[in-house]
């Protein structure tokens, strides 16, 4: 079938669109990767060059080898994508390896695939194992309020999560395992692509302190989902600290009684007291 007939693309073209929309990809900002599955690849490959050469990773994603992903290009604008998307996007698949990556459909006119490819296909790999093939996205967005917070609230994991849940009552069940957080670090290498994917062994989010948010999900519609919720959280809680903070709030007893009714596990380290517990 033609590559740009495929349900993958076309879910993967819409999410772009609804990304741009949101207002997390200005200009060439953020990227997202799909790893297509065996059948996908089946149906499409006589429209692959598996002739092209491959040029090194920068990382070593072994359990990723032979494995095909869309991935958007760099430099490249989000907005874009929809309008012409073989320009903007491409395949690659990796090698045997898992050192080096090679340009089978897509990316036209020398394009290259996103600055941060070490950073998705560590993460890839990270998720491929721990979730026994099920996580196929990685989608990295610059979200407003969650950037924002960043110049706020400590940057730690136990404090991002436990603020996020608290505003709305469904963002423990949609991330009970919390989300981590990188130091500043500069985007792009494998330093950052190291760092992001040790946080995604424990937790589908990570953020990027000054710079965005990276989340992890076995379907484009549950990433971008995910994506959203937690940055629908950040700019509630936006508002609140702008109205000077919180007067009321969820306590640790009502996450723990909300736990069992929806059948999540929170762990307690996220469940501390605050000065607001008891007012
Ligand atoms: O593509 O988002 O992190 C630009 C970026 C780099
Ligand atoms: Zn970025």
């Amino acid at each position: 079938m033609n590559i740009l007939d495929m349900k993958f693309m076309k879910n993967f073209i819409k999410i772009t669109e609804d990304a741009w929309l949101k207002g997390w990809h200005e200009r060439n900002g953020g990227n997202i990767t799909y790893r297509l599955t065996e059948e996908e690849v089946n149906e499409i490959r006589e429209d692959l060059n598996e002739e092209a050469s491959f040029q090194p990773i920068g990382v070593t994603v072994a359990n990723l080898a032979n494995e095909y992903f869309l991935v958007t290009g760099s430099g490249k604008f989000i907005r874009n994508i929809s309008l012409n998307p073989s320009e903007n996007v491409g395949i690659v698949k990796v090698d045997e390896s898992g050192e080096n990556y090679k340009i089978v459909w897509g990316l036209e006119n020398n394009a290259r695939p996103t600055s941060e490819l070490p950073s998705h296909l560590m993460s890839h790999s990270v998720k491929k194992e721990k979730t026994n093939g099920l996580h196929r996205v990685i989608m990295h967005s610059h979200a407003t309020n969650v950037i924002a917070l960043t110049f706020v609230l400590p940057l730690d994991g136990k404090v991002f999560t436990r603020e996020l849940w608290e505003m709305a009552t469904e963002c423990p069940v949609v991330f009970p395992d919390g989300i981590g957080v990188v130091d500043w670090m500069v985007p792009g290498g494998a330093d950052i692509a190291r760092e992001t994917a040790k946080l995604m062994e424990e937790h589908n989010a990570v953020i990027w302190a000054h710079h965005g948010i990276f989340c992890s999900e076995a379907t484009l519609d549950l990433t971008f989902g995910l994506l959203d919720t937690i940055e629908k959280s950040a700019e509630i809680l936006v508002k609140v600290l702008s109205m000077g903070g919180k007067r009321q709030t969820i306590k640790p007893d009502n996450f723990r009684d909300l736990a069992v009714d929806f059948k999540v596990e929170l762990d307690e380290k996220y469940l501390y007291e605050t000065d607001l517990v008891n007012a």
